[in-house]
């Protein structure tokens, strides 16, 4: 089967790799708001899982159709020999540097492109745009004209008129907005034009709005796991009988917000990832987390804890007070548990079963085995109870997911996520996402709870492109 492949053509600077970037769905072709920024001609294939659904060919700005429309008509005998006088220029002017932009547009064409001609709806048309409208329909290729309206569609009336005498299908298509369903009637349009390109492209079409399913299925798991994982995370940190807490609460509450902005981005990332952009820059409020009353305290005995977990708990004691307890760590596997088998042996008569354990806690918590105190406080920050939270998550996931999932691959504005979100929500569904929440929290009936939450996310993420 035939990949249908597209040229791209047109003066310089009217959108025309942004058209490429668009429809190509990739967002390394390069585009610039100087002219002249695309030198050579180059080929994006649209690709799904590997499979190559069509091709785009981006090209150089026409600068000299005058001249080369002049070559060709006094080059060509009649109009059935128009489409090989155009392939003669080419042999002919192949290396000439003063063609070499129209060449580099003129071979995919000649080649089989079907051509995708670009124009300006925010520029006056004008009567010097016809010799390469010219150009391009003795080429005899299957073609369509895009108005797109860069600065405005001032100008889009006049130029739906004048390209309608070259070309027969015109569309005000803008290469930075398009809409993905006005991406896929574009394809469709296409298909209609060339018998040949009809199946593919119908192929194409229908694999597309089923991708587009998927990465809305896709999105709303991710955004479902982050907020599910957000709700249930705490952190914790053993300090040592002795030491002050303080600083550890502080340390703990900063490394449970890190946590969270560190998944939330993540989050952020695969969600670009499913949609393919991979070099977004975005401007984002921070998480706010600022529940400063989650801090539970519990004793902690390193003579009930395991072997592996004792050395833990010595490494981590170690991270908290640094440099004083670093001794810890050299001692821990000979030292500290030697002693501590004495210590054990020694109060193990007096102390037996959890009653007793707690009942001597205290005292063995003072207890010091080679300069290490056998026990302290277990310092713990999360989950959050706040009713608030998982909505502020949803909120910025659904609008980062949002304005991701509109965006085409040509706009390289910053991802602007510091507007508010999460208007859309009924008081029904508040409602039902607070009951969720809740349970999620509670640990009531989880699995069924995820997959509520998750069907409700994905009909956020859906729009109507989606088979
Ligand atoms: N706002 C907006 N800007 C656009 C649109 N299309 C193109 N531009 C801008 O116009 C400039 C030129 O876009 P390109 O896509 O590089 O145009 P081109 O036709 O490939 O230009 P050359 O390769 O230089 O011939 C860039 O600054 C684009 O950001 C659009 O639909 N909306
Ligand atoms: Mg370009």
């Amino acid at each position: 089967m035939t990949i249908p492949t597209f040229a791209v053509v047109g003066r310089p600077n009217k959108g025309k790799s942004s058209i490429v970037a668009t429809l190509a769905r990739d967002d390394a072709v390069y585009i610039d708001a100087r002219a002249g920024s695309t030198r050579e001609a180059q080929s994006y294939p649209m690709q799904v899982d590997g499979e190559t659904l069509y091709e785009l060919v981006d090209t150089p700005g026409l600068q000299r159709a005058r001249s080369v429309l002049d070559w060709l008509v006094a080059h060509c005998s009649d109009a059935a020999a128009r489409p090989e006088t155009v392939k003669a220029f080419l042999a002919q002017h192949e290396g000439d540097s003063r063609y070499h932009d129209e060449c580099q547009a003129l071979r995919p064409i000649v080649a089989g492109a079907g051509i995708i001609y670009v124009v300006d709806g925010s520029c006056p048309y004008g009567a010097d745009y016809e010799a390469e409208m010219e150009i391009l329909r003795w080429s005899g290729r299957p073609s369509l004209a895009l108005i797109n309206p860069i600065e405005g569609e001032s100008f889009v009336a006049e130029w739906t008129a004048g390209l309608g005498q070259f070309f027969r299908t015109v569309r005000v298509f803008d290469a930075h907005r398009a809409e993905v369903t006005k991406q896929l009637e574009l394809l469709e349009l296409f298909g209609h034009l060339d018998p040949d390109w009809r199946a593919p492209l119908e192929r194409a079409v229908s694999i597309l709005r089923q991708d587009r399913q998927l990465q809305a299925e896709g999105a709303s798991s991710y955004i479902t796991d982050l907020i599910v994982e957000a709700i249930n995370y705490s952190v914790e940190q053993a300090v040592p009988e002795g030491l002050p807490l303080e600083p550890v609460q502080k340390l703990l509450f900063e490394r449970y917000k890190a946590h969270l902005v560190k998944r939330e981005r993540r989050c952020r990332q695969r969600v670009e990832e499913l949609y393919h952009h991979s070099n977004l820059t975005r401007s984002e409020g921070s998480l706010v987390v600022d529940e400063s009353d989650l801090f539970n305290i519990e004793k902690w005995y390193l003579w009930g804890l395991g072997k592996n977990a004792l050395l833990a708990a010595a490494a981590s004691a170690g991270a908290v007070v640094g440099g004083t307890t670093g001794m810890a760590l050299d001692v821990a596997s000979g030292g500290l548990l030697g002693g501590l088998g004495t210590l054990v042996a020694g109060a193990g008569g007096a102390v037996s079963g959890a009653l007793g354990a707690r009942k001597y806690a205290d005292k063995i918590g003072q207890v010091k085995v080679k300069g290490i105190p056998t026990g302290g406080n277990m310092l713990s920050y999360g989950p959050s109870r706040s009713i608030n939270f998982p909505f502020v998550l949803l909120g910025r996931a659904l609008l980062h997911q949002r304005l991701v999932s509109s965006r085409t691959h040509a706009d390289r504005a910053v991802l602007d996520l510091t507007q508010p979100a999460l208007e859309r929500l009924t008081d029904k569904e508040r409602k039902r996402l607070a009951k969720l929440f809740d349970d999620i929290r509670n640990d009531r009936k989880p699995g069924e709870r995820r997959a509520e939450l998750a069907r409700m996310i994905l009909g956020w993420c859906g729009d109507d492109v989606g088979a």
